[in-house]
């Protein structure tokens, strides 16, 4: 439902604006989770997941073998594992990645207390997530390098597993402190060594006075204009390869607010100006 309430606030048309050419791919295809089993329960739905992840991988991969721009639109967080995997094998290695979001999506089957793989990701594409990822049909690790923004609610083996990590990493304290710049020249500056540079954004990166229409909203989050700002910047640093807009869930929103919200930072991204 998150790429339909996108689509539905006028994506194609924002981005058409700003001079892009779009061409919507269509939906992957995608189990219905109250239809099939769970499976297991430390990381529920991982099979049919990492077959969703699958297809957005060879579509991905297609894409940047014509020399375009991904968007990829979601839903759950855990597509991006699809999403990275198809341009690491688009490139014939891993890459770096901006994540921006309120959680680390860095716990594992081992650690996760939910089961959710929507909280993994990031340590499954660091290659960190552990032996029931080796069934992945796509890349992992696809990663080498990761910058992180806005985060606000960490469980414990995730701080551990970040403290491993090398690069940049700014909570949301750090962005009340020091302003959100910063944290994203710093970021870009770290990224700017990698083989390719893809933005995974979260829309609980952004405070749910925005973004209500999200699966586990966190207090505390990037104003409307961090976001942005956020945004435009990555657009000028002229990195980005390959995005994604994640986590938007319009039966838990305001009127397609998040839906809304999302159209308008993926025009930041792709270089929607004020002026
Ligand atoms: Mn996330």
């Amino acid at each position: 439902m998150g790429p339909s309430a996108i689509r539905y606030a006028g994506l194609a048309e924002r981005l058409r604006r700003i001079g892009r050419d779009v061409v919507d791919r269509g939906d992957v295809g995608v189990a219905v989770p109250e239809a099939v089993d769970e499976s297991d329960d430390r990381a529920r739905y991982l099979k049919q997941i990492l077959e969703t992840c699958e297809h957005i991988a060879d579509l991905v991969e297609e894409v940047r073998a014509e020399g375009s721009v991904p968007l990829v639109l979601g839903g759950d967080h855990s597509i991006a594992m699809g999403t990275l995997g198809g341009l690491a094998r688009a490139a014939g290695g891993p890459g770096g990645v901006l994540w921006i979001d309120a959680h680390g999506d860095l716990n594992t089957p081992e650690t996760s207390l939910s089961g959710n793989v929507h909280g993994m990701p990031l340590a499954a594409v660091l290659g960190r997530g552990g032996p029931l990822f080796a069934q992945a049909e796509f890349p992992l690790p696809s990663v080498d390098r990761v910058a992180m923004i806005a985060l606000r609610d960490l469980d414990q083996p995730e701080r551990e597993l970040l403290r491993t990590l090398d690069g940049p990493v700014f909570t949301m304290s750090d962005v009340d402190l020091n302003g959100v710049e910063p944290a994203v020249r710093q970021s870009l500056d770290y990224l700017r060594g990698s083989a390719w540079v893809h933005l995974s954004f979260d829309m609980d990166a952004v405070d749910p006075e925005y973004a209500p229409g999200v699966g586990t909203p966190v207090r505390g989050g990037l104003s409307y204009r961090e976001a942005h700002l956020a945004l435009e910047l990555v657009a000028d640093s002229g990195l980005l390869d390959s995005l994604e807009v994640v986590e938007v869930n319009p039966v838990l929103d305001r009127q397609n607010e998040t839906g809304t919200l999302a159209v308008e930072l993926a025009a930041s991204a792709l270089g929607a100006r004020i002026l």
